[in-house]
């Protein structure tokens, strides 16, 4: 296991060929996912071990990834210690009541392995069955929380929390250590059980300047990222849209920064001056451009992240709902066949 490509790659290790998993392979594109969902609440589908085993191996069995991605959500931990948050079909995660004043904080207590005995329960027999295929586990960072728990569901300007972040300091980093607090038991909870990398999703950073980041966000991240420290996992960190943010999320305490598909390979591992391993990036639209076109775009991200510290292939997002899966499994190959021939390791 120590062993996996995807482990000696965040390690900045020579490897047999460059390891692939794609954001959001659980779930989404599959049909074989819809069909286990069917009927199933997305967040009871997250608290049951029987379907969170089956759809955390459905893309393992089916592509050939080289890990599996714990099958859960960011908010699951938050809605584990009460806070009334929903996840409603077609929109995403949606708070009834969303976080005004401190008083609020006492719907939001801190999270103990006992909220979330079934996260381990799922986590174990998932590495059971993976053999030797690593299992990343993940939480969601302070910033992209804070944002559903302010806003009170998806938001595109992120008013509401600029506003807050900026006019009510001390309510903001109360929120923001609190949710470090719980996204980093979630996460302890998940290697203790047998994860064996960990990646912190940062999504919606990329709406703030660095100074703000900087000042208000990364702080809570570095956080959770320290709090993981001792368990001696890689530590993946990504966001969309933060090409201007790279150093600083590496800075927050990473082995691995995540590059969104806007930033060339190269501009990243300027940005981040070689001391990261790096994961990404190829735009999630070009699994629909025709083959030639995707493969070009797979050779060239290849070719580009040879000299990198390590290399983990994968979207610069999320795969699409509308994805076909057999092109998923034809890129984890081209990706292996190309960086088996290239790589000397
Ligand atoms: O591969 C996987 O699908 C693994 C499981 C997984 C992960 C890693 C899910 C299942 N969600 C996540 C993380 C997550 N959730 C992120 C970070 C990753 C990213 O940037 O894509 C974010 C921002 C969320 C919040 C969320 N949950 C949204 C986004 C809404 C928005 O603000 O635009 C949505 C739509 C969800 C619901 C959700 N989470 C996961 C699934 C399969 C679904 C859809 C379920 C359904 O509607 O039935």
């Amino acid at each position: 296991m120590a062993d996996a490509p995807l482990l000696r790659a965040a390690r900045g290790e020579a490897v047999r060929h460059t390891p692939v998993w794609f954001m959001r392979q659980a779930g989404r594109s599959l049909p074989e996912y819809r069909r286990v969902r069917a009927g199933v609440a997305m967040l009871d589908s997250c608290r049951r071990p029987d379907l969170v085993t089956e759809i955390t191996l459905q893309p393992v069995r089916r592509h050939g990834v080289d890990a599996a991605i714990f099958f859960s959500d960011i908010v699951v931990p938050v809605a584990a210690v009460g806070f009334g948050i929903d996840i409603v079909p077609g929109v995403g995660p949606v708070a009834v009541d969303p976080v005004r004043t401190l008083a609020d904080l006492d719907r939001l207590p801190e999270l103990t392995p006992e909220h979330i005995e079934d996260i381990a329960v799922s986590v174990r027999q998932i590495v059971a069955e993976l053999g030797p295929t690593p299992l990343i586990g993940f939480a969601g960072a302070p910033f992209t929380l804070a944002s559903y728990l302010i806003e009170g569901g998806p938001s595109k300007n992120h008013v509401r929390t600029k506003a807050l972040m900026h006019g009510d300091p001390l309510l903001w980093d109360a929120l923001c250590a609190r949710l470090a607090q719980i996204s980093a038991a979630f996460l302890r909870v998940q290697v203790g059980a047998g994860a064996s990398a960990v990646q912190l999703f940062d999504s919606w950073a990329g709406a703030l300047s660095r100074a703000d980041y900087e000042r208000a966000v990364q702080p809570h991240s570095a956080a959770v990222l320290a709090a993981v420290g001792d368990l001696g996992v890689p530590r993946i960190h990504f966001g969309v849209g933060t090409g201007e943010l790279l150093a600083s999320m590496g800075a927050a305490g990473a082995d691995v920064v995540g590059v969104d598909y806007r930033v060339g390979i190269p501009d990243a591992l300027a940005r981040l001056d070689g001391r990261y391993a790096v994961q990404g990036n190829l735009d999630p639209a070009l699994l629909f451009a025709p083959w030639e076109a995707l493969e070009r775009g797979t050779r060239r991200i290849l070719a580009e992240a040879a000299h990198a510290p390590g290399h983990i292939f994968n979207l610069g997002h999320g795969v699409l709902p509308e994805t076909d899966p057999d092109v998923l499994t034809r890129l984890v190959d081209l990706v292996h066949r190309v960086s088996a021939n290239a790589s000397p390791g």
